[in-house]
């Protein structure tokens, strides 16, 4: 009987509007003659969440019913970003909406402006699970993501005075997109002992008991495909105290206080994202983190399998689980602890299904991002997990000595646990163990892995066991959605939209590198995007730039291997180059706005230095009569993923400078070229395989080389160091107190020129310079500008997260596309 009243997600403008007045009528009690932008915000997106929840269900029925294999990207970040324009857009229905709010008497901009960024995660790695999200649902594969529900993302940014200060980002007031699942609740155990025993067949029991329990709570957030019915789910945890509101024993015994900070405790587990990228502390809350979301996670993971009735031996066909980096590597110990302890299987053969469930993705090989947990803390949180690790280590190092009899340094050197005081647990090696794909995000990452932090284990697995994907990202957010008009213009040349299906259609694009016609449109929407950057800077910044000037761009998280101080020295040492031209050269020079933005990790000081060096040089170049329009310098507050869809599509050149060997890949460099613009970048991360994509007459490539890296840190320590003589005029300048108190910078010169310059920022600053007058004289030239900008945008269709994806599932996850089509 059911049936025919089952939801039927609107499909035009007028049932739409009914659906928007309905909201805002009913479930949120106001009148439309009082509905401003926030309430036709929450109408609208109420509105698009229900037809997503609709067609949420039929994914799930639909996926249960194929009974396939499912995928499992387990990432403690997604960094989503909004909600609602992506929900348009991937229905198809944002002409629906445009129009309807149009008659309802908002601006579609407008409104889409009022919601609040859903940022979990801290830069590359959070956006690259978001973007994996996308590609997962448009491509139709069966796949969850597993989160934490933070309360508070990662925090606001307010500069004051030059200085980053940091603001909580509760975001939970009102958010649409999630659906609490209030009766799926997994308890989850802390602390506590275990106790060994025989069962009656005389078999060797291990029991984890006492302790501490909390529970996880799950919410459920849609994940829609493009242009597909397929909306997959991202189940993040919220944890919650386990006696409820609170433990009514110590009430009753008068203890109430204490009852309210047992709740506060448990609920302190899902509070707050760590603010921490590519930098690792071993703060036993980040622990409990990790635990809680891995066994939450695993536990419905193993449930879902547990109905199908199937063996034991079975679950590596029905399952993979992608691990984002070594932060859910507890993930397999948990799965062997369930196995073993909870469900009877040997050891052997609990270890061969959870060793070909689990891939490992390493992001970094940066030595402080290394993950490590100390033995005590560990043993005192998780004392039968600390057991199990002994015992993978254990059956691991002895299969080693088999093979490589004798090698004693090698045992050391490979074991899990590392012998230090406290003795420490090496994440990486124990995700590499339990995994039976390692992979790196870019050609010259997997290569280092290989070479260098996970030499020994190429050894000992193999070297098929390693293997490269290289990163990509959703053309559907960082195109069609950030930069509409350009993907119009595209669209109208080649033969519609399916390239947002297919990035590589993208090729035909490159026969109009020289139309003059279309050029010329494309010169103007870059102009107009960067309009509306302007507007935006003046607005947040009351500076005033120049759209025609070159807009220089470097916004990722702030971090000395990514250079920005190179960046800001480059700045400095071109002002200095102003104020000695007369007038007349000065009419010569190319305009250029530096536009810089990102967060610096609160406890990062030399970060923050950087910051505020950015800050108090544009406060002195901005003001100066000398410069004016020829140099402006901006810092962008509060750098996230809506801020990247306003300034990525309006840069003419973007900055990927890491000292050569360090950024792992990259993917806003991607971004930025799919958008139009040109890269100066250093020969790291995935620069690499777009400058083999795009040419090397499309890039401004610079600087020292990966492999040459050690050796000049070796001659930096024990060789003569001379500082680069232009950046010696720069750190001159700066110790005048040209740009603020000199002692609040002397930090940031010492650790280049007393320090050892770890970076390589004086090796490189010659060429940097160097580069960055090419780019000067390159943008005088419109013309050629414009055209290397088609050419690149034409032979970028490498790097969609679609064409990445793909190779997940072939080679790791050995799963295949569940069309809806197919199923009706
Ligand atoms: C670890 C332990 C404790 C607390 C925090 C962390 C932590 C948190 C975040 C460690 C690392 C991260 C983030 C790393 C990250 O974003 N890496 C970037 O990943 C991108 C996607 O693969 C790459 O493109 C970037 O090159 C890489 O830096």
């Amino acid at each position: 009987a059911w049936k025919k009243y089952q939801t039927r997600p609107f499909t035009n403008t007028e049932q739409f509007e009914r659906e928007v007045v309905r909201h805002v009528e009913t479930t949120l009690a106001r009148s439309m003659f009082n509905c401003d932008e926030t309430a036709a915000y929450a109408a609208a997106s109420l509105a698009f969440r229900d037809r997503l929840i609709t067609e949420w269900n039929r994914t799930q029925q639909r996926q249960t019913f194929a009974d396939g294999k499912r995928v499992y990207y387990l990432s403690l970040e997604f960094l989503m970003g909004r909600a609602l324009d992506n929900a348009m857009l991937n229905v198809g229905l944002k002409n629906v909406a445009q129009q309807g709010l149009t008659d309802l008497g908002f601006r579609i901009e407008d409104v889409i402006e009022q919601e609040h960024d859903a940022a979990l995660g801290n830069g590359g790695l959070g956006r690259l699970a978001a973007c994996f999200l996308d590609s997962l649902a448009s491509l139709n594969f069966a796949a969850w993501g597993y989160g934490l529900r933070y309360r508070y993302g990662i925090f606001k940014q307010e500069i004051i005075d030059g200085y980053q200060v940091e603001v909580p980002d509760y975001w939970l007031d009102f958010n649409p997109w999630e659906f609490p699942r209030h009766d799926i609740v997994v308890d989850i155990q802390f602390y506590g002992n275990v106790r060994k025993y025989q069962d009656s067949q005389g078999k060797q029991i291990s029991l984890w008991d006492g302790g501490e329990i909390v529970k996880a709570v799950a919410y459920d957030v849609p994940i829609p495909g493009f242009e597909t019915s397929t909306t997959n789910n991202l189940r993040l945890w919220s944890s919650k105290a386990a006696s409820g509101e609170f433990d009514f024993q110590k009430f009753n015994s008068g203890d109430y206080e204490s009852s309210v900070a047992d709740q506060q405790r448990a609920e302190t587990i899902s509070a707050v994202l760590y603010p921490n990228d590519n930098l690792d502390r071993g703060k036993e809350l980040r622990l409990k983190q990790q635990y809680f979301w891995v066994a939450a996670s695993l536990y419905d993971i193993v449930r879902r399998f547990k109905k199908s009735k199937r063996a034991w031996k079975e679950f590596p066909d029905q399952v993979a689980i992608q691990l984002n980096d070594t932060h859910p590597t507890l993930a397999i110990v948990e799965l062997q602890r369930i196995l073993v302890d909870l469900e009877g299987l040997d050891w052997d053969e609990a270890w061969a299904i959870v060793s070909n469930t689990f891939g490992y993705t390493n992001h970094t090989v940066l030595p402080e991002a290394l993950e490590k947990w100390s033995v005590p803390l560990f043993q005192n949180l998780l004392p039968r997990h600390l057991q199990i690790i002994y015992d993978i280590n254990l059956f691991f190092l002895q299969s080693v000595e088999r093979t490589f009899p004798k090698e004693r340094d090698l045992l050391a050197r490979v074991s899990i646990i590392e012998e230090s005081s406290p003795k420490m647990i090496r994440m990486a090696y124990l995700a590499i163990v339990g995994s039976h794909k390692v992979n790196g995000v870019a050609e010259l990452h997997s290569d280092l892995i290989k070479t260098t932090i996970f030499k020994d284990f190429v050894r000992i697995f193999g070297p098929d066991k390693f293997t490269n994907v290289t990163n990509g990202i959703t053309p559907r957010r960082w195109l069609h959605q950030a930069n509409p008009r350009l993907s119009e213009l595209i669209a109208s040349k080649i033969g519609g939209l399916g390239f947002l299906k297919d990035l590589t259609l993208l090729s035909e694009l490159e026969k109009y590198a020289d139309d003059k016609e279309f050029k010329k449109e494309w010169q103007e929407i870059k102009y107009a995007n960067k309009v509306r950057l302007a507007r935006h800077i003046k607005s947040t910044t009351g500076i005033t730039v120049n759209p025609a000037a070159l807009f220089d761009v470097q916004v990722k998280r702030m971090h000395e291997y990514k250079r920005q101080q190179m960046n800001i020295f480059g700045v400095i040492h071109r002002y200095l180059t102003i104020k000695a031209m007369t007038p007349e050269e000065r009419k010569k020079l190319t305009p250029r706005v530096s536009i810089f933005g990102g967060k610096a990790a609160p406890g990062y000081w030399m970060a923050k230095t950087i910051i505020h060096l950015i800050n108090n040089v544009g406060a002195v170049v901005n003001n100066d009569k000398d410069v004016g329009d020829l140099l402006k310098v901006v810092f962008v507050e509060d750098y996230n993923v809506s801020k990247a869809e306003i300034i990525i599509p309006a840069s003419d050149v973007s900055e990927h400078i890491s000292t050569a060997g360090t950024e792992a890949s990259g993917t806003s460099n991607m971004k930025f070229v799919l958008n139009g613009g040109l890269i100066i970048g250093t020969c790291d991360g995935a620069n690499i395989e777009i400058t083999r994509e795009i040419g090397e007459s499309n890039i401004f490539l610079f600087g020292n080389l990966a492999e040459d890296v050690e050796d000049l840190r070796h001659a930096h320590n024990y060789g003569s160091y001379t500082l680069d003589p232009a950046l010696a005029r720069v750190f001159d300048e700066i110790k005048k107190g040209t740009f603020g108190d000199a002692a609040a910078f002397s930090a940031l010169t010492g650790s280049i020129e007393d320090h050892g310059d770890y970076y390589l920022v004086s090796d490189d600053f010659h060429s940097y310079v160097q580069t960055q007058a090419l780019v000067d004289e390159a943008y005088k030239n419109q013309d050629e500008w414009i055209s290397k900008s088609i050419t690149s945008v034409a032979r970028m269709g490498f790097f969609s997260s679609d064409r990445c994806i793909n190779e997940y599932a072939e080679s790791i996850w050995n799963v295949e596309p569940q069309s809806p089509e197919q199923a009706e």
